[in-house]
């Protein structure tokens, strides 16, 4: 995998149908190089660029067109930059996992073992991370709620001071079941 910082961070998706929520959550936090919590219009051009070639896209328009498009179609509250939920309109983010589950007071273990190994992309028995906030991101949303990278991330936060009984920033199996318990 070349990391010189010249790639297309984009090529690693060319052949997705859907990009999966902790890949999703790895893309918006790549472009977010300033850890402001939103796309700016400089993070959006970098963005953009792999993009369009990521798609192999070129010609047609000026990148500067191309971004009024962009921001056209998916910058819902005008405010010239993109949250989390305004780039998940542009990608192809995978349906939400969780949303598959039925509410419930008490999730069965097979449920907690089915949730638990799709956002531990990694494989290594616990959830950090992109991998944590994918997770609140997904059950955030569920709910109806459009929560921005900023917020998740205090959020990944609390949940890790309230759930990380083992207190090495990563939650096992057994955090992820309290966590879902009520869910
Ligand atoms: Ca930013
Ligand atoms: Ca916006
Ligand atoms: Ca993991």
């Amino acid at each position: 995998m070349a990391s010189d910082g010249s790639s297309n961070f984009l090529d690693q998706f060319r052949n997705d149908h859907t990009i999966h929520a902790v890949d999703f959550m790895r893309c918006f936090l790549h472009y977010d190089k300033d850890r402001s919590g939103k796309l700016e219009k400089k993070e959006l051009r970098a963005f953009l660029k792999d993009l369009l070639e990521a798609k192999g896209m070129d010609g047609d328009l000026t990148p500067d067109q191309y971004l009024d498009t962009l921001m056209s179609e998916a910058d819902i509250d005008k405010d010239g930059k993109f949250e989390l939920g305004e780039l998940a309109l542009v990608l192809p983010i995978e349906r939400n996992f969780i949303s598959k589950f039925p509410k419930t007071e008490k999730r069965t273990k097979a449920e907690i073992d089915e949730i638990f190994s799709h956002y531990d992309v990694d494989g290594n028995g616990m959830i950090g991370g992109n991998e944590l906030l994918a997770l609140l991101r997904d059950m955030f949303e569920r709910e109806g709620q459009m929560v921005g990278a900023d917020d998740l991330m205090e959020y990944a936060d609390l949940v890790r001071e309230l759930y990380d009984i083992k207190l090495d920033g990563q939650l096992h199996k057994d955090d992820i079941a309290l966590l879902l318990r009520k869910y």
